[in-house]
């Protein structure tokens, strides 16, 4: 297949266009460095450098023998991905082209309007793209499952039937969201949907929760093919926040109460799960939408594994409340569907404390690159 992946340089893109080159797919991938630039803007450098996406490229083909091209350029430029997508014509494109920080959202206003004008202007010149050059194209776009938020019931598999004066319809499952990132994932749903409609595009959304970890079989080639790995308050996902600030001796960074659940999965879950959605694609005028995680914890569950596993490995390990900066429920129910992906052939890599110990071990090789002043700065909700 030739699939374009959009946001190739990213914590997820760039993993998955050397899994995907690994499996012989025939792979574009196109980055406008959102990520980096923020990152040297707020003196929060990934963990392990990163050789830019062109190096990156140079080195994957060095060990298998396989390119990836890369354009460096920006999505919502529509001319830039028109002519991207005329060249290439693609199957399929994974689009994780967005600005996906839910802090940054919430920096102030111009964070903010980026983030809308990104994520949305993104998104719509993909189906545009899509129907001018190859209308059967299968679009993956990476949703979240911080779209549903936190209901007081079951959160069904992206579409809820619902009964209402003695008649029926099926509806996407409510969403409501509580970072304006979040609340953009939404809007893009909404957008797809729309067009799926209208236009008849295959989608597939895929409502993915928090991802940890590093490794993957192709990194294990060469240490400079990791992903960008993020411990910021900006950019870093829990889990690997509370890896870096236990390596670090810094107190764990548990937000309120700690009862905050979400669904987890590990980066090679992801994988495996764009690898699935990819070689099944949805029908024509068909919005398919699976819950991408493999299992839920609390903070407090993640904060006290790690806690244990950090101090087997002799590490001085506490755990802080602080005070949260976000506006979100601190104690909550939250009951998941997530089978489809399964159903398909996923074969989940469960957090064990093996895996906590790994991810561990490597943050451990970059110890005198962590800045302990970009762990925590507050960015408040409100
Ligand atoms: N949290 C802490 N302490 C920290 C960091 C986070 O207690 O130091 C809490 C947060 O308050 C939240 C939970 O941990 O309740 C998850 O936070 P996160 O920063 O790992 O995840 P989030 O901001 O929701 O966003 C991340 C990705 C985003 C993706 C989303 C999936 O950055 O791109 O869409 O996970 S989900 O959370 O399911 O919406």
């Amino acid at each position: 297949m030739k699939v374009l992946v959009l946001g190739a340089d990213g914590y997820l893109g760039w993993p998955t266009c050397m899994y995907l080159s690994a499996r012989g797919h025939e792979i574009v991938g196109i980055d406008n460095y959102f990520r980096r630039n923020v990152l040297k803007e707020l003196d929060s450098e990934p963990l392990a450098p990163v050789p830019d996406l062109h190096q990156r490229a140079s080195l994957w083909e060095e060990h298998s023998g396989k390119k990836i091209h890369v354009h460096i350029d920006d999505i919502t430029d529509y001319d830039f991905l028109l002519g991207v997508f005329r060249d290439f014509v693609p199957d399929a494109v994974v689009h994780y082209a967005e600005q996906p920080s839910a802090p940054y959202s919430m920096l102030n206003h111009d964070a903010a309007a980026f983030t809308v004008r990104n994520n949305l202007i993104g998104t719509l010149n993909i189906t545009y793209a899509v129907r001018e050059v190859n209308p059967a194209c299968h679009i993956v776009k990476l949703g979240t499952m911080g779209e549903y938020g936190t209901p007081n019931i079951d959160i069904e598999e992206g579409w809820l039937e619902i009964e209402h004066k003695g008649r029926k319809d099926k509806f996407l499952f409510p969403r409501q969201a509580s970072s304006l990132y979040h609340t953009t994932k939404i809007q893009d749903t909404d957008l797809l949907w729309f067009y799926v409609r209208t236009w008849g595009l295959r989608v597939t959304d895929l409502m993915q929760g928090p991802v940890y970890g590093v490794s993957t079989d192709e990194s294990a080639a060469d240490p400079r093919l990791v992903p960008i790995f993020n411990y910021d308050e900006i950019f870093g996902t829990v889990v690997n926040r509370f890896v870096v600030q236990a390596v670090a001796g810094y107190p764990l960074t548990v937000y309120g109460k700690g009862g905050q659940t979400r669904g987890y999965l590990n980066l090679r879950d992801t994988l495996q799960c764009v690898g699935l959605a990819l070689e099944s694609p949805s029908g024509k005028g068909e919005l398919r939408v699976f819950n991408q995680v493999t299992e839920t914890f609390s903070v407090n569950d993640l904060a006290e594994r790690v806690q244990r596993v950090g101090r087997e490995l002799g590490h001085n390990v506490e755990i802080r409340e602080i005070e949260n900066p976000r506006v979100e429920k601190e104690d909550h129910y939250y009951n998941p569907a997530y089978t489809g992906l399964l159903d398909l052939g996923l074969e989940p890599h469960y957090m064990t404390d093996d895996v906590v110990r790994e991810l561990i071990q490597f943050v451990e090789g970059y110890k005198d690159r962590i800045n302990r002043d970009a762990i925590f700065r507050g960015v408040k909700w409100r």
